[in-house]
């Protein structure tokens, strides 16, 4: 009997590499064929994904070793724009897509949650047409447990010249995004993107440092059990808000996940279906979760996905900021699921 024959008689399953079985499909390939051709913007957004992979790449790489480093957990003892308190990961992940972008010649801008105003990379602005809106580490509070932790992305279009360097024009809604997506570090690198043509995910080859195509096309579904949200909450929000959540504790087929990094939480539901809400309070109505470079990545994710994202007044992508920083509550998931929630909102039931 072969070794094989012998395993298999055994009941000892084969693990058989996916990776060979197929075509790999790398990152910049499929963002080119995309766009099916060689055009100028599709060979830009090729190179700027690939920095995009790169940056997750270095963060991945650090993070997989954190516990054995000096000077990669803990607090900096620096407190950012936002009034939170900053961490060593967040700086690093900040620098790591400054300095990638640095080298892209295609990003003449770079705004995050670490930097209170936006980022100018003067040798690109010449030719470089674009903008990146990143959250370098969401979930940060997961850092130094060693527990999923995200990174969100937005590509704009630089529109006219920002002579004032007021960058007014990344006000614009959530409609003007011509790509985003986000990178999960969990038990595997996960990049998951879209550039309008559907949702599509990535699981990054550490034996191959690349990001290989894992599924395509990803579709939500249109609705789902779980609801993802931070109950500890629950005495400082609205009473529609609160409503909603008994209704869902009395209600048969409900499962609460929620995991302190809302990439990992979003993406289980992009895969599995259901919602996740950061509500407004009675004391600060916009909620936590900032507009440009967090909720309207996720929200043009999902959407692409067959999915819905609102404040519970409106879509996420139609609104205008009138500050980098703006915040929003985000109600986003299943299409079903965030029609209930909308409705406790609107109309109280
Ligand atoms: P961060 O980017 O500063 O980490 O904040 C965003 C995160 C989300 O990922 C997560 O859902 C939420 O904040 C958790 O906040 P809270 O601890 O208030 O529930
Ligand atoms: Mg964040």
């Amino acid at each position: 009997m072969t070794k094989a024959a012998e395993h298999e008689d055994k009941g000892i399953q084969h693990i058989t590499d996916k990776g060979l079985d197929r075509d790999c499909t790398t990152l910049s390939r499929h963002v080119l064929q995309q766009f099916q051709g060689f055009s100028a913007q599709a060979q830009d957004l090729s190179a700027l994904m690939n920095r995009i992979g790169l940056a997750g790449k270095l963060v991945a790489r650090r993070l997989s070793r954190a516990g054995l480093m000096e000077g990669v957990l803990g607090f900096t003892g620096e407190v950012n724009v936002q009034g939170e308190s900053v961490k060593k990961m967040d700086v690093y992940a900040n620098d790591v897509f400054i300095s990638v972008f640095k080298q892209s010649g295609l990003v003449c801008r770079l705004a995050s949650e670490e930097m209170d105003e936006p980022y100018y990379i003067p040798e690109n602005c010449p030719i470089g047409r674009y903008t990146l809106l990143y959250d370098p580490i969401d979930g940060s509070s997961n850092t130094d447990t060693n527990l999923s932790l995200g990174s969100i992305f937005a590509i704009r279009q630089q529109v006219g010249e920002d002579s004032d360097g007021q960058a007014k024009d990344l006000l614009a809604p959530g409609n003007n995004q011509i790509g985003a997506g986000y990178i999960l570090y969990g038990p595997s690198t996960m990049l998951v993107y879209t550039m309008g043509k559907g949702v599509h995910s990535f699981t990054l080859d550490p034996s191959l440092g690349e990001f290989i195509l894992t599924e395509e096309n990803i579709k939500i579904p249109d609705r789902g059990s779980v609801y993802s949200v931070n109950e500890g909450n629950f005495w400082q929000w609205e009473e529609s808000i609160r409503e909603y959540i008994r209704y869902v504790h009395r209600t048969e087929g409900y499962s609460a996940r929620y995991s302190g990094a809302m990439v990992s939480d979003i993406h289980r539901i992009l895969v599995q279906g259901g919602v996740f809400l950061y509500p407004g309070t009675v004391q600060k109505p916009e909620g936590k979760l900032r507009l440009l470079y967090e909720s309207a990545p996720l929200a043009y994710i999902i959407e692409q996905a067959g999915g819905r994202a609102t404040t519970g007044e409106m879509r996420i992508l139609d609104v205008v900021a009138e500050k980098l920083h703006q915040r929003t509550p985000l109600i986003i998931g299943s299409k079903e699921n965030v029609a209930k929630v909308e409705s406790f909102i609107q109309n109280g039931h």
